[in-house]
């Protein structure tokens, strides 16, 4: 079934004249651009929005949306080799192609995105891939990006689902299911460092947590709520919020915006890092729910 028999998925022309879709049925509603392939909001029903998406975000080409949930792929961070290439790869510039929806038993609904190379990504990548992105969108949020080696050669990816979480006040959320957990501390000169505990976000946080497969969960008593973040296919989660003083040099983050998200982002990054070999594919996920 494609979009326009589709009921609960009405495509619209979004900020900054982006395509995006919008998505309602009896579960949630969500907001998609097809710019980045990024989900940029999303309800269940009778809850209060989920996602953080700054009020200065560049709705523009050429420059990614602040929030949501950002692809970072084929890299993640800077390009391994050339700096001058866009940070955490191509995927989130691009215009993804969206080919059905549909409305699923569970009563959720499906949004099936697809990217693939074009003479603009082999400009930056000079390998051939197939991007598929499966949003379900209902009382659970869930986001299946499958990459495709559609070439000759082994393809070395990095790559992240990085999620903006809104929060009612950054100094009273913590994070748990890190416990034990080794992480490369990108503020201290890479460090390894142990988690011990939970996770206060209080303070510039930038941490790749490595080997990892468990669920976290933001603990949130403002808004009275915790968020489950599952996740499938990944190695590594990252756990980002660039608090006062970096958010400064952000020109698309209000200067208090950092109070108010969190980013939980299921990836295989660094030494998690996947080389598909021709032909082959890999399937990386994340999946919220909210519970009381
Ligand atoms: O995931 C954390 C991170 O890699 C940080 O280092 C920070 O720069 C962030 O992503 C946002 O990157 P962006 O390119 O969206 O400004």
């Amino acid at each position: 079934m494609n979009s326009s028999e589709d009921p609960a998925t009405r495509p619209l022309s979004g900020k900054g004249g982006l395509p995006m879709l919008e998505v309602v049925n009896g579960q949630a509603k969500a907001l998609i651009s097809l710019y980045g392939g990024q989900v940029l909001s999303w309800v269940p029903r009778g809850e209060e929005e989920v996602l953080f998406l700054s009020e200065r975000s560049h709705f523009t080409a050429g420059q990614p949306i602040r929030g949501g949930v950002p692809i970072c792929w084929p890299w993640f961070g800077p390009h391994p080799a050339d700096p001058a290439k866009p940070m955490h790869g191509f995927a989130r510039l691009m215009t993804w192609r969206l080919t059905s929806s549909a409305t699923l038993p569970s009563g959720a609904s499906r949004i099936e995105l697809m990217l693939t190379e074009s003479p603009e990504t082999l400009a930056l990548w000079p390998q051939p891939f197939r991007l598929l992105l499966h949003i379900d969108v209902g009382s659970h949020l869930r986001i299946a990006l499958t990459m495709v080696n559609s070439g000759p050669e082994p393809l070395a990816t990095t790559s992240a689902l990085h999620s903006y979480f809104r929060l009612g006040k950054a100094g009273q959320v913590h994070i748990t299911g890190l416990d034990d957990t080794f992480y490369i501390d990108t503020l201290q000169q890479d460090l390894y460092t142990l988690q011990r505990g939970k996770l206060q976000v209080d303070q510039e946080i930038n941490r790749i947590y490595l080997d990892t497969a468990s669920l976290c969960m933001i603990h949130d008593p403002l808004l009275e709520r915790q968020i489950v973040v599952k996740k499938e296919g990944s190695r590594s989660t990252v756990v980002w919020n660039p608090w006062s003083e970096r958010s400064r040099g952000m020109a698309d983050l209000g200067p208090d915006e950092y109070q108010y998200m969190v980013c939980i982002e299921a990836g295989n990054v660094r030494q998690d890092g996947r080389t598909l070999a021709p032909g082959a594919s890999h399937t990386l996920v994340t999946e919220f729910a909210v519970i009381h």
